[in-house]
């Protein structure tokens, strides 16, 4: 009994040390989510039954036959994604169709059932092998709605996604990101499935605790609530979740793409978006393949927000990458590359200088976001009139999320201001475009945060002013 009060009393003690772990500004990202946000580019893959039968949702009634690639080559998806500058790709295993890319042994509508290969051949595994072989991160979309499954619309299908989970991770892992969609519809009985959302979360966090998982409303990454690709112009790293479910029940798509400046979790945005109008390929959109600009211009409003960018590439009938939109994605990292080469700050002629502080700041400019300085201000002084058009301010996240709101005065060299702008949240990563001016010095005024402001780093570029939004 005594060594009961005595175990109660020390909880009691105790108990607000381990409170302060959520400092009072905010939640932490975990350090997987860390490594998730670093990440910033990689690409979605959307194949199976529709790249066969032109469809963006199959009916799951289509024979297991119509699933025959003549050429399936995951190597050359792996590839052309690393030449493309990707850092992994997602893969729908298993969409609304329900036809499993995998030989799975909880379905009898999968690629076993297929002439491809004579049954034989696995696309899950085959991803992974080649994601590995060219260093890419391997993530695996897996819908839950399902219009195959005799028992979707059952409490039983719950134990039939379960188990599928199971043999994705046990067979197929690592697995870096896990992907699912909020879409919910019938299935062959006609019934809607209520979803065991706490038990898919316990089963993936049982195998697999460093994987982040994708939905609506996370746990670890939140949807942005559009299929366009931007995020929001605010975007808050933290949304609240209570009395939400991802689907139907998720918060609204605003908040979704702007998060929540006091939200209790760390569930920071993802972008997806296609490089076609549709998810899955069809030949007639092949003119349709977004240009290089289009999908620089996507990267400003994703990662460019502080969010992510989830590319989907669709491949053809053959199994391979189009040519059209492998020359769109070389153009587009060449568009990254040539932009973002010359920090125009990094040099020591450019004499950076925050408040409180006499010196030279130089961990500003060095690319890490380990190094980072408090401030409140910051005055940046070229030693000639410099042309720019893009400024870029990183916080260090590991730290939290604290720049509610911030200005960028571009003067000349007398001191006068040619340019103000005025912006929200910074995050990971923000870059403000506008078009070209010819600055002396640049002034970064921190007039609002949740705590200490932090900037690990910033840069100006001068970049092909086409690109620039006007
Ligand atoms: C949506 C799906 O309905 C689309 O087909 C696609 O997979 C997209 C990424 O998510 O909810």
């Amino acid at each position: 009994m005594k060594q009961l009060l005595i175990l109660i009393l020390l909880t009691i003690i105790f108990m607000p040390s381990f409170a302060q772990q959520v400092p009072a500004f905010g939640p932490l990202p975990t350090a997987s989510q860390l490594a998730w946000h670093e990440t910033e580019y990689y690409w979605f893959i959307h194949f199976g039954p529709n790249t066969f039968t032109d469809k963006e949702w199959g009916h799951g009634d289509e024979p297991e036959d119509i699933f025959n690639p003549t050429q399936l080559d995951c190597r050359q998806w792996a590839r052309t994604a690393r030449a493309a500058g990707a850092k992994g790709i997602i893969l729908t295993a298993k969409h609304h169709d329900g036809f499993c890319l995998w030989p799975s042994k909880y379905s009898t509508h999968t690629v076993r059932e297929s002439k491809w290969r004579n049954g034989k051949g696995d696309v899950v595994k085959e991803l992974s092998l080649a994601c590995k072989e060219y260093g890419l991160k391997f993530g695996v979309y897996l819908s839950p709605w399902d219009r195959n499954h005799p028992k979707y619309g059952t409490p039983a299908y719950n134990q039939v996604f379960v188990n599928m989970m199971t043999e994705i991770f046990k067979n197929y892992g690592p697995i870096w990101e896990f992907w699912w969609d909020g879409a919910n519809g019938e299935g062959p009985n006609g019934k809607k499935q209520v979803y065991d959302w706490p038990l898919f979360r316990e089963t993936v966090k049982k195998l697999s605790p460093n994987t982040v998982v994708f939905s609506d409303i996370g746990p670890q990454i939140r949807w942005v609530g559009n299929e366009s690709g931007f995020a929001g112009t605010t975007n808050w790293n933290l949304l609240n979740v209570s009395g939400f479910t991802a689907g139907a029940g998720a918060p609204s798509t605003d908040t979704l793409n702007s998060g929540n400046i006091y939200g209790e979790k760390w569930i920071p945005a993802e972008c997806d978006v296609s490089i076609r109008p549709g998810w899955f390929y069809h030949k007639e959109e092949d003119e349709k393949v977004k240009s290089p600009e289009a999908l620089f211009n996507l990267y400003l409003k994703s990662a460019g927000r502080g969010s992510t960018l989830l590319l989907n590439v669709p491949p053809d009938r053959r199994g391979l990458i189009n040519g059209y939109d492998s020359a769109a994605l070389m153009g587009f990292r060449k568009l990254r590359e040539n932009s973002f080469r010359q920090n125009l700050l990094a040099n020591s002629s450019v004499a950076i200088k925050i408040s409180g502080k006499g010196k030279r700041i130089t961990s500003l400019t060095d690319g890490k976001q380990t190094t980072y300085e408090k401030l409140d201000s910051m005055s940046i002084q070229f030693k000639t009139a410099t042309t720019i058009n893009a400024i870029m301010l990183q916080e260090p996240i590991q730290m939290g999320q604290r720049i509610i709101k911030f200005r960028l005065l571009l003067q000349d060299k007398n001191g006068t201001t040619i340019k103000e702008l005025t912006a929200t949240t910074v995050g990971r990563k923000r870059i403000l475009s506008f078009p070209s001016v010819t600055a002396s010095k640049i002034q970064v005024m921190i007039d609002d945060a949740k705590a200490t402001p932090l900037i690990s780093e910033v840069a100006a570029y001068h970049i092909n002013e086409q690109l620039i939004e006007q």
